[in-house]
This record gives structure tokens, sequence and C-alpha cells, in this order.
């Protein structure tokens, strides 16, 4: 039997870890044949309700999970981690300011960093899901100068996927017809779901939806503000959904992307297609042998260029706040 693979999710209590841990521990974050490790990581108030979902998961028996650890310390937390989905993170509350809710994040992600840079595996892999988990990213990262920064990351398979549903819901495709989309940028309002390289049953995406006005109009606000209407509709923030696309990234990430196809996810820029380097920007990604790349060569035209480039300014005055905050 192989060794099992240790995974650390923080927010364990929170609405997200109840829909992520059943599918960990079932074997869909890493694949049939792994078994896992789990180790939740709350603060103290969440100690208890992460009790009972841990009761939960001994209750479904699952072949494949080989333990449960359940701490209040980050250091506890990340030891000998090989996998870190830090789901936790403090929400915006009404009358909070930006730099309120930076400052209120860097003291989580901090000292989340650094006790990753202290225990962690060599073979660690971050995903970051709590907000603003690009610039939360960032600053994990830059408290782990011994992990390469390319294992820090952010997920916008969420938006990725609302992407692909919208659009095949417009064009009456299956989603499996879909290829080759993009989310670029922030984890945010401000992100763009890029259709000009995408194909749709093999032709170019553009031709077929052939209606600008619904592309600015409708399929972009759609995808950057689903978030706030899951919230209206459902009287709480996306969980089961954003869930699955903690799953689906590192799936890809770990087990490899398509052949031929590509996803988004929120990596480390090498200054490619003019994102400064450094920050931790969505881009359309493939993964092999366990490391994402960022697909290169594609045409950037001037619509999608100006989309892109607000969406990483926004990212470029994140850090900058954070720099001021002397959080990185
Ligand atoms: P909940 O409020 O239900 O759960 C958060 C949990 O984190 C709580 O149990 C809390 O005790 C715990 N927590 C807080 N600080 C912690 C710390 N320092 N260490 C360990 N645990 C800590 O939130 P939930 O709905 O699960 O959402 C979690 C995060 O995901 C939020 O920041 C949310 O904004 C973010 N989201 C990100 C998405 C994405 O696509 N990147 C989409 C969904 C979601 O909105």
């Amino acid at each position: 039997r192989p060794t099992p693979v240790n995974v650390t999710v923080t927010g364990a209590a929170g609405q997200i870890g109840y829909a992520l841990l059943f599918r960990v521990a079932s074997g869909q974050l890493l694949g049939p044949d792994t078994p896992v490790r789990l180790r939740l990581l709350e603060i103290p108030q969440g100690v208890k309700a992460a009790e009972g979902t841990a009761m939960e998961l001994d209750d479904c028996a699952f072949p494949l999970l080989a333990g449960i650890d359940i701490v209040d310390d980050p250091r506890a937390g990340f030891e000998g981690a090989n996998v870190a989905l830090l789901v936790g993170a403090r929400p915006r509350t009404a009358g909070m300011e930006r730099g309120d809710l930076l400052s209120a994040n860097g003291g989580i992600f901090k000292p989340q960093g650094e006790a990753i840079n202290a225990g962690a595996a060599d073979d660690i892999r971050v995903l970051v899901v709590g907000n603003p988990a690009n610039t939360n990213a960032l600053i994990a990262a830059s408290h782990a100068p011994d992990v390469p920064s390319s294992r820090f990351t952010a997920m916008t398979r969420l938006d990725h996927n609302r992407a692909l549903s919208q659009l095949a819901k417009k064009t009456g495709a299956a989603v499996t017809d879909i290829e080759q989309l993009t989310i670029w940028g922030n984890h945010s309002a401000t992100q763009y779901p890029d259709i000009f390289h995408a194909s749709i049953g093999g032709r170019p995406a553009a031709e077929v939806v052939n209606d600008q006005a619904w592309l600015e109009n409708d399929f972009i606000p759609t995808v950057a503000k689903r978030g706030a209407a899951i919230i209206e509709a459902r009287g709480a923030s996306s969980a089961a959904s954003a869930a699955n696309a903690a799953i689906d990234h590192v799936h890809d990430w770990v087990n490899g992307t398509t052949p031929g196809g590509w996803t988004s996810a929120a990596i480390v820029s090498d200054g490619s297609y003019g994102v400064p380097e450094g920050l931790i920007s969505s881009f359309p990604v493939t993964s092999t042998g366990g490391e994402w790349e960022i697909v290169q060569g594609l045409e950037i035209d001037e619509f999608s260029r100006g989309r892109i480039d607000a969406s990483v300014a926004e990212l470029v005055e994140e850090r900058d706040a954070v720099k001021g905050l002397g959080l990185i």
C-alpha cells in the first residue's frame, strides 16, 4: 500500500471545508490509488466543529483515509504537509476598509507561510482559496523563502468553470466541447474571462458566439459577479462549487492537464504577457510532471489587452498595499 499523502486543510470547519473534506478523503483530489492523511487546521473557536466533521469523516469509512488530526497551531498544521489547501481567511465585514482586510489576512497568511517554510514536505503544493486569494498567496509565498514560489498558487478554477458553463449554455454546446478558455488576472470582479483563444467543437468560440454585445454586457460580468449572485440566491457564498474547483485545481496540478487542453490558475508570473514578474496572477496553464506552465505565444488583441491590464493593475495595487503594511 502506498504511503499516505499529507493534506492540510485550513478553515476546515467552514462551509467550503465541509464540502471539500469528504471529496479529498474519498480520493477525488489525488486519485483512487492514493491514500490521504488529513490535517485540519482551525482557529481555537473552530476546533469543536472540525471535530464534528472528523466524526462524520470517520463514519464514511473511506478506504483511502489513513487518519485525521485536528490542530489550531500553524506549525503543527503544516508539519510534513505535501498538499495545503488554504481555505480559512478573514472575510470583509461591514465598515472594513481594504487596508483592514489585507492586514487581517496578513495576520493569517504570514504565519502560515512561515510554518510551511519551517516544516512542510519538500514537494509541498499550496492552493490558496481564502480571499483575497491572489494576494494572500503572495503573502504566504513571501514568508516561505526556502519553498519555490511556483508552489504557491491561488484559485481561479471556479471562475474558469463558471465561464465554461456560461459559454456552454449560450451556444448549446457541452462543456466538454469547449477548450482553451482562459481566466486572466485577479480572482475578483476585475478578472477577465477570455474566449478569444477558445474553441467550441473545434471552431473558434468567438465565431460560434458571434455576439460581442453578449460577451461584453452579459458573459464577462456574469462570470465576474457570479459569487455575488450566488450569495443573493442562496443566502450564503459558493461552497460546493468552490470545493469542486479546488479539487479540479490540485488534481490537474498533480496528475496533469489533458493533452492539448489548458486550464486557468493563478500562479507566480515570470513576466509573461506583460504581467509583472512575481505577481500571482491567473494565466492559461498546463501541468505536466507536477509543474504548472504558462501557455506561451497567444496573440492578445486590444480588447483583451485592456481587460488583462486592468485586472493586473488591481493586483499591483494590492501588492503595493501589503508591501506598505509590511506584510511582504
Ligand atoms: P467560512 O466562514 O464558512 O469558513 C472559514 C473557516 O476558516 C472558519 O471555520 C474559520 O474558523 C476558519 N479560519 C479563520 N481563520 C483561520 C486561520 N487563521 N486558520 C485556520 N482556519 C481559520 O468561509 P467559507 O465559505 O468556507 O469560505 C472560505 C474562504 O473562501 C473565504 O475567504 C471566501 O471568500 C473564499 N472563497 C474563495 C473562492 C475562490 O474562488 N477563490 C470562492 C468561494 C469563496 O468565496
